[in-house]
C-alpha cells in the first residue's frame, strides 16, 4: 500500500499518538487553539471530527508537531532519526513514478466550480489577517531545466479562487519565480495538501538547487513517490494526497499579505505586498481529510518541520569540519523557535575546535541559526536545564562567547533590521550570530579537562528511588 495520510494516521494511532475530537469546533474560532493546546498540554497529535459549518470533513492536526511523530513517520525513533536519516539519503535518490489514475483525482473542480471555501481551511492565532493554509507543499518547475522544487509556503485565504503566498527571499521557490519573471510569465504551482510525514519531511529539506524534494521523500520511504498529472498546469503532483490546488503565481503582481503568526510567534514581519496565487481547478479525494498544520507560537509544527530536517543537513555538515568532529548530536531547540538557537553535542579535541563547528553552525545551508552553543559529551542537549547550568558553569564569556555583526539574519526574526523596503516582498534582515563554548577543556589537555568533572550523589548512578518506598 503507498504512503499516504491515512497509513500515517494509522501509525500515529497504533502509537497512541492521536486525540480525537468529537465535539463541534469551528476552523475558524477554534482548532488552532484546540490543536496547539493538544500538543502542549497532553503531547498529541488531534484529529476533528465535527468542524462547524463543513458536515462530513475531518481536520488533523499536529500530525508532524513532534519529535516522536517524525519519528514514526519514518520507521525509526527520535535517538536513532539524524543516523537513519542520513543512511538512507546517503543510499541515493529514488526517481518519482508517473501513474494514471489517483486517489486525489477522485473529484476534481475546475473554473467557475473553484471554491476555496468548501475546505476547513482554519485560522492558527488571533492574530492573523485571516484563514491560512500552512500544510501546503508548493510544487513548481524550473523552467530552464524542467527539475521540480518543492517546499512549504504559507497561503493566506483570499476569495474563492484566490490565495496569497510567501516567498522567502532567495530560496528555491524564489529563484524559479525570478525565472518566470524574467520572461513575464505565470508560475504554474501545485499545491499538495495532506501526505504521509515523510513528504513532509522533505518538503522541509533544505539542499542545492536543481534537487527535487520529492526524490528525496522517495529515499525517505524507500520507495517511489507516484505522481499523477495537473488538470490545468504543465505540472505532475503527488496521487496519494488528499488535496491539489492548481494555480499560477503572476509575475508582478503583489497584494497585501499577512500578518501572520509566524515560527518566531510574532506576526507582524514578513507581511506587505506579496505575490498571489490564482486558482484554477481544485482535485481532491471523496472524503477528503483537511491537514490543519498549526503554525505560530512554539511549539507549533513549524518549530519541528523545520528543526528536525535541518538537525540532520547540520550533522552531516558539522561532523566534516576541520576533516573530522567527534560530534554526538545537534538539537534545533523547539521551544527556542526551532531554528534560531542551535545546540551541539560534542567531544572536543583540541582548543579552538568548538569555535570553527559554531562557525559552521551559524554559517550553512540555513539562514535561521542565529545563537549557536556547544556542550559536552556530559550534557544532554534536549535539557534545557543541563544546557543552562553548562553555560553557566563552563563558559567565561570574554573567551568563550563571539559575536559577529551584520550576517545576513532570517527575514522573520523581528530582532533583525530589515535592509530591503517595509512590506515589500521580497525582505532580508541583518542580524548578528553569536558562538557559546559550553565545552569542557579538550581531550588534549585531560587534567584540566578532569578539573569539570561533575559529581554524582552517592548511589544514584546504581540506586533508584522507586525501588525503596
Ligand atoms: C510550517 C512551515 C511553513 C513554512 N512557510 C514558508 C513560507 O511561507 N515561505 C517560505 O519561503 N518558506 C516557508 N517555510 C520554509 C520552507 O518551506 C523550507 O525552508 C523549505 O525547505 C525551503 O525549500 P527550498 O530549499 O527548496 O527553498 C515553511 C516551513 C514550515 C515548516
Ligand atoms: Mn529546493
Amino acid at each position: 500500500m503507498p504512503k499516504d495520510l491515512r497509513t500515517y494516521l494509522q501509525n500515529l494511532e497504533e502509537a497512541g499518538e492521536v486525540l480525537h475530537v468529537t465535539k463541534e469546533v469551528d476552523p475558524r474560532d477554534g482548532v488552532g487553539g484546540l490543536a496547539w493546546q493538544g500538543e502542549n498540554r497532553l503531547r498529541k497529535a488531534t484529529s476533528f471530527h465535527n468542524l462547524k459549518g463543513y458536515p462530513g470533513w475531518r481536520a488533523v492536526s499536529y500530525v508532524c508537531g513532534s519529535r516522536s511523530r517524525l519519528a514514526i513517520a519514518l520507521g525509526t525513533t527520535p535517538e536513532r532519526f539524524i543516523s537513519d536519516v542520513l543512511k538512507r539519503i546517503e543510499k541515493g535518490l529514488i526517481k518519482c513514478q508517473m501513474v494514471s489514475q489517483g486517489p486525489v483525482m477522485e473529484r476534481s473542480f475546475l473554473g467557475e466550480e473553484v471554491d476555496l471555501n468548501q475546505i476547513p481551511i482554519h485560522r492558527m492565532s488571533n492574530l492573523d489577517a485571516g484563514p491560512y493554509i500552512g500544510s501546503s507543499m508548493d510544487i513548481v518547475k524550473d523552467p530552464d531545466t524542467g527539475i521540480r522544487n518543492v517546499s512549504l509556503h504559507r497561503h493566506q485565504l483570499k476569495g474563492r479562487n484566490r490565495l496569497g503566498i510567501h516567498i522567502h527571499g532567495g530560496r528555491h521557490l524564489d529563484m524559479v519565480y525570478q525565472k518566470y519573471r524574467a520572461r513575464n510569465e505565470a508560475m504554474p504551482v501545485a499545491i499538495a495538501i495532506g501526505h504521509h510525514g515523510a513528504y513532509y519531511i522533505a518538503a522541509c529539506w533544505t539542499t542545492a538547487f536543481g534537487v527535487d524534494e520529492l526524490e528525496i521523500a522517495g529515499a525517505l520511504m524507500g520507495e517511489a513517490v507516484p505522481l499523477v498529472k495537473c488538470q490545468t498546469i504543465d505540472l505532475e503532483a503527488p496521487a496519494n494526497a488528499e488535496i491539489v490546488i492548481e494555480g499560477e503565481i503572476p509575475p508582478h503582481e503583489r497584494e497585501e499579505e499577512g500578518p501572520f503568526a509566524e515560527h518566531t510567534g510574532y506576526a507582524r514581519a514578513g507581511s506587505g505586498l506579496n505575490p498571489v496565487v490564482n486558482v484554477k481547478a481544485i482535485t481532491m479525494r471523496h472524503d477528503a481529510i483537511y491537514y490543519a498544520l498549526q503554525g505560530g507560537r512554539p511549539i507549533s509544527e513549524s518549530q519541528i518541520l523545520d528543526g528536525m530536517p535541518m538537525e540532520v543537513g547540520l550533522f552531516e555538515r558539522l561532523r566534516d569540519v576541520n576533516g573530522f568532529v567527534d560530534l554526538k548530536d545537534v538539537v534545533a531547540v523547539p521551544y527556542a523557535g526551532g531554528s534560531h538557537i542551535i545546540v551541539i553535542q560534542m567531544t572536543p579535541r583540541v582548543e579552538g575546535e568548538v569555535k570553527n563547528v559554531l562557525l559552521a553552525t551559524l554559517s550553512s545551508q540555513y539562514v535561521h541559526p542565529k545563537i549557536a552553543i556547544a556542550v559536552d559529551d556530559d550534557v544532554d542537549p534536549h535539557d534545557p536545564t543541563q544546557v543552562l547550568w553548562s553555560i553557566s558553569t563552563r563558559v567565561n564569556p570574554g573567551r568563550d562567547i563571539f559575536m559577529i555583526p551584520n550576517t545576513l539574519g532570517h527575514h522573520l526574526d523581528p530582532s533583525g533590521v530589515l535592509i530591503t523596503a517595509p512590506g515589500v516582498f521580497p525582505q532580508y534582515r541583518l542580524n548578528t550570530k553569536m558562538g557559546i563554548d559550553a565545552t569542557k577543556p579538550p581531550l588534549r589537555v585531560p587534567e584540566e579537562r578532569d578539573y569539570f568533572t561533575l559529581s554524582v550523589p552517592t548511589g544514584a548512578d546504581r540506586l533508584r528511588i522507586e525501588d525503596f518506598f
